[in-house]
């Protein structure tokens, strides 16, 4: 049985191919700096998008057709969605999917119950693992749906939605493990305030540290050895997340005693609402030695919130893909497509356009990256741009053993400073004969 009759296994035909269900640039096989596109990119799909969203918005309902859905909050009806998931995954040719706890299980009348729900349900997704060879990149729980949720999970001021946050996170992160999922997400929708008028800032911070340190407890006990990634982004549906950029993450991480036990996800609309660039994020956390994995989105410039789209823009894949080479690719982590159609792209065939167009933007990012770095004239001039400090005072001053008296000193003595010429321009033209 097939749920998407019309729809073939997509395949690469090239750039010449005018058929738009083939890749004209993704060839999974094709090795690039002696390792194959599929290894480099790991693409994952999020199931919250490809099977769970209707597609509304804040002015209208859900348009998506999901004819395979009964529309109930069945066990049966969430076990079927998970049979025609896995059949896109296969014919879109990726790898890896992502998914919260309440979008493969319904949420039950019981905690008890929802939990039940999502053991049967995570049977299926591993059946369907078994039978097709696909992996979890990583899972993770829904605290920000639910009404009781509204004021927060592991920040709100209730104790009791606490205790029912940290039952599900414990629940959510054994489901991974047993999955074999290479990483665990925290990403914390309402982990954050809509006013500091009603807020203890510090108490909800604290109360965040301690969640985390119960997590990562539970993850020794039970032996999970993926990863644990914090997904920042700065608002929305708060005013304003905690995790809001990588660097507050790596401070809040640092100052109580979590560094070692987490790495970042970064996704390019949160860099953005964020108001930064997605490679000012990347390197923050590639600089930090965690960065973990890669939610591809891009967002819109003339909207102003999380629009969730899919990453086409070539330009922006190679600068990912410039800082994922640049570390050494990704280990336990991937490109997952955090992304959704627009309202007006409702029909079955559209979620394998999406996919198409992503895939094949970061197979040229990929491309150009690897001929950017073979290229070397950008690196080279960067690496030049700092020679001045290639010398005995330069070392001197990076090891900590210079004082202001000694270059006072010097520059007291010295000629006029000079500067060479930053280069942008010259940079960027050097970027573009590659795209
Ligand atoms: C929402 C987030 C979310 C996380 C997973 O903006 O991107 O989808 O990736 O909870
Ligand atoms: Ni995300
Ligand atoms: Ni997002």
């Amino acid at each position: 049985m097939s749920y998407f009759p019309e729809i073939p296994k997509i395949a690469y035909e090239g750039p010449k191919s005018k058929n738009p269900l083939s890749f004209k640039h993704y060839n999974p096989e094709e090795l690039v700096e002696g390792k194959s596109m599929r290894e480099h990119l790991r693409f994952a799909a999020a199931y919250w998008h490809v099977m769970r969203n209707p597609l509304a918005d804040p002015f209208g309902g859900g348009t998506a057709l999901t004819p395979w859905d009964d529309g109930s909050n069945s066990v049966a009806n969430a076990q079927k969605r998970v049979r025609v998931f896995f059949e896109f995954l296969e014919k879109i040719d990726i790898d890896f999917y992502c998914f919260h706890d309440r979008d493969v299980a319904p949420e039950c009348d019981t905690l008890a119950e929802s939990h039940a729900a999502l053991d049967a349900v995570a049977g299926t997704l591993a059946e369907e693992q078994q039978r097709t060879g696909k992996k979890l990149l990583w899972g993770t729980a829904c605290l920000f749906a639910h009404p009781r949720f509204a004021q927060g999970g592991a920040t709100t001021p209730s104790l009791s939605v606490f205790a029912h946050a940290a039952a599900q996170v414990k629940k959510a992160i054994s489901v991974t493990k047993e999955l074999g999922g290479g990483g665990y997400v925290f990403w914390g929708g309402r982990e954050g305030y809509s006013s500091l008028w009603n807020t203890d800032m510090k108490h909800e911070l604290d109360q965040l540290a301690a969640f985390l340190h119960m997590a990562v407890a539970w993850k020794k006990e039970i032996g999970f050895t993926g990863k644990f990634w914090i997904e920042p982004k700065p608002r929305e549906p708060s005013t304003h997340q905690y995790d809001s950029d990588a660097a507050a993450c790596f401070n809040f991480l640092r100052e109580y005693g979590l560094f070692d036990e987490f790495e970042l996800n970064i996704e390019t609309n949160h860099a953005t609402l964020a108001g930064h660039t997605m490679r000012h994020e990347l390197t923050v956390a590639a600089n930090a030695g965690r960065l973990g994995s890669i939610d591809a989105n891009r967002g819109d410039e003339l909207i102003g919130w999380d629009t969730d789209q899919f990453p086409t823009n070539i330009y922006l894949a190679a600068e990912v893909m410039l800082v994922v080479l640049g570390m050494g690719g990704f280990k336990e982590g991937g490109l997952n497509f955090d992304a959704k159609r627009r309202r007006e792209s409702h029909h079955p065939v559209d979620l394998f356009h999406a996919h198409i167009g992503g895939m094949d933007a970061f197979a040229r990012g990929l491309k150009i990256a690897a001929a950017i770095r073979a290229d070397g004239r950008i690196e080279e001039f960067v690496k030049n741009r700092y020679s001045s400090w290639n010398s005995d005072l330069g070392r001197k001053i990076l090891s900590g053993k210079a004082s202001f008296a000694e270059l006072e000193k010097i520059a007291l003595s010295q000629p006029a400073p000079t500067l060479a010429s930053g280069g942008q321009e010259y940079l960027e033209n050097i970027l573009n004969e590659f795209l």
